[in-house]
């Protein structure tokens, strides 16, 4: 990781001087951009501080159970312009730029990531794309500034982390995620509970979403891409499924021995399709320049982009149109 010891210098003054924070999690919030909102939530409020959380959309279904009372607030719906800071941590290109027009000069903006390419601006800007998670980030932001991690907030950092790596599976897990996640768990990280709620994918939507997309999988011979699709129609039907579930799709695809990256389209909304790349460490693909050549952008084995349209099928394939 990057030196970020001014950084974190900085961050843990600025909370300790606000009497209020707003925390940002991006747009279908994922493990990570939960996890970290809620760890800075506890800290924050165990200081006597307010502490909201605002997104887009509320809290995921697998979150309820693990943390009972958290609220996902609507940010059109709260003062963003009264708080002392506003802290955006995992993502913060997905849903925090709407909100850049209401920030006062005076207000503290903070960003915590791990995505490369960020474009939004803050004050405190800690951004390291070499990092698992912004889970992790925060792991060390605790540390560093010897903040005691408690069980309430060891318990949202494990699940970011974990979530990040496909439970330490992905080439982003480094030695330092490892002691990061096991010293976690010895303060008191519900691991069990984690397992269960989050990453136990028993929903039958679930399993209906990944066979729809493998159902559909064609690979082009040429360059070794799989490729599927899952519709706007196919996203109602299936109860909207999370982000998480799409990009497991997306990594499904690759058990085939022949394809080298896989490519998921989905209607992420009317009008707008996303594009889920993903590949695996052996397969020598940097998914990330495909992603970027579209407009968006990743890692070397997860990259994504939107494109204006609608998926259609046609005789020859799927089509965006
Ligand atoms: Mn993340």
């Amino acid at each position: 990781m990057q030196d970020f010891s001014s950084e974190f210098r900085n961050l843990h003054y600025v909370i300790r001087n606000a009497e209020s924070v707003l925390l940002f999690a991006h747009t279908r919030p994922d493990p990570d951009a939960v996890g970290a909102s809620i760890a800075l939530r506890e800290y924050i409020r165990s200081l006597g501080k307010k502490a909201d959380i605002a997104c887009f959309d509320r809290l995921p279904e697998f979150a309820a159970e693990l943390f009972p009372g958290i609220v996902f607030r609507d940010p059109d719906a709260l003062p963003v312009e009264t708080y002392d800071a506003v802290i955006a941590s995992d993502s913060v290109d997905r849903g925090f730029q709407l909100l850049k027009e209401r920030f006062r000069e005076e207000q503290v903006i903070v960003l915590v990531d791990h995505h490369p390419n960020i474009r939004m601006t803050g004050d405190i800007v800690i951004i390291d794309d070499t990092m698992s998670s912004s889970c992790e980030m925060l792991f060390h932001f605790f540390q560093t500034e010897n903040i005691t991690i408690t069980p309430k907030m060891a318990t949202p950092l494990l699940m970011g982390i974990l979530g990040d790596t496909g439970n330490l599976q992905h080439s982003c897990t480094s030695l330092d995620t490892f002691a990061a996640v096991s010293t976690l768990i010895q303060k008191g990280a519900q691991l069990q509970k984690i397992t269960s709620d989050v990453f136990a994918n028993n929903k039958i939507s679930t399993l209906q979403l990944w066979g729809k997309a493998l159902s559909r999988a064609r690979i082009n011979s040429g360059n070794g891409m799989i490729y599927s699709a899952i519709t706007e129609r196919d996203i109602e039907e299936l109860g909207n499924p999370s982000t998480e579930d799409l990009y497991i799709a997306s990594t499904l695809l690759n058990a085939v021995p022949d394809a080298k990256f896989s490519l998921l389209f989905y209607q992420l909304q009317p009008g707008i399709v996303r594009g889920s790349l993903r590949s695996e460490p052996h397969k020598n693909v940097d998914v990330s320049s495909i992603a970027r050549d579209l407009g968006g952008g990743g890692h070397a084995l997860a990259g994504g982009f939107e494109i204006p349209g609608t998926i259609v099928e046609t005789p020859q394939g799927w089509e965006v149109r």
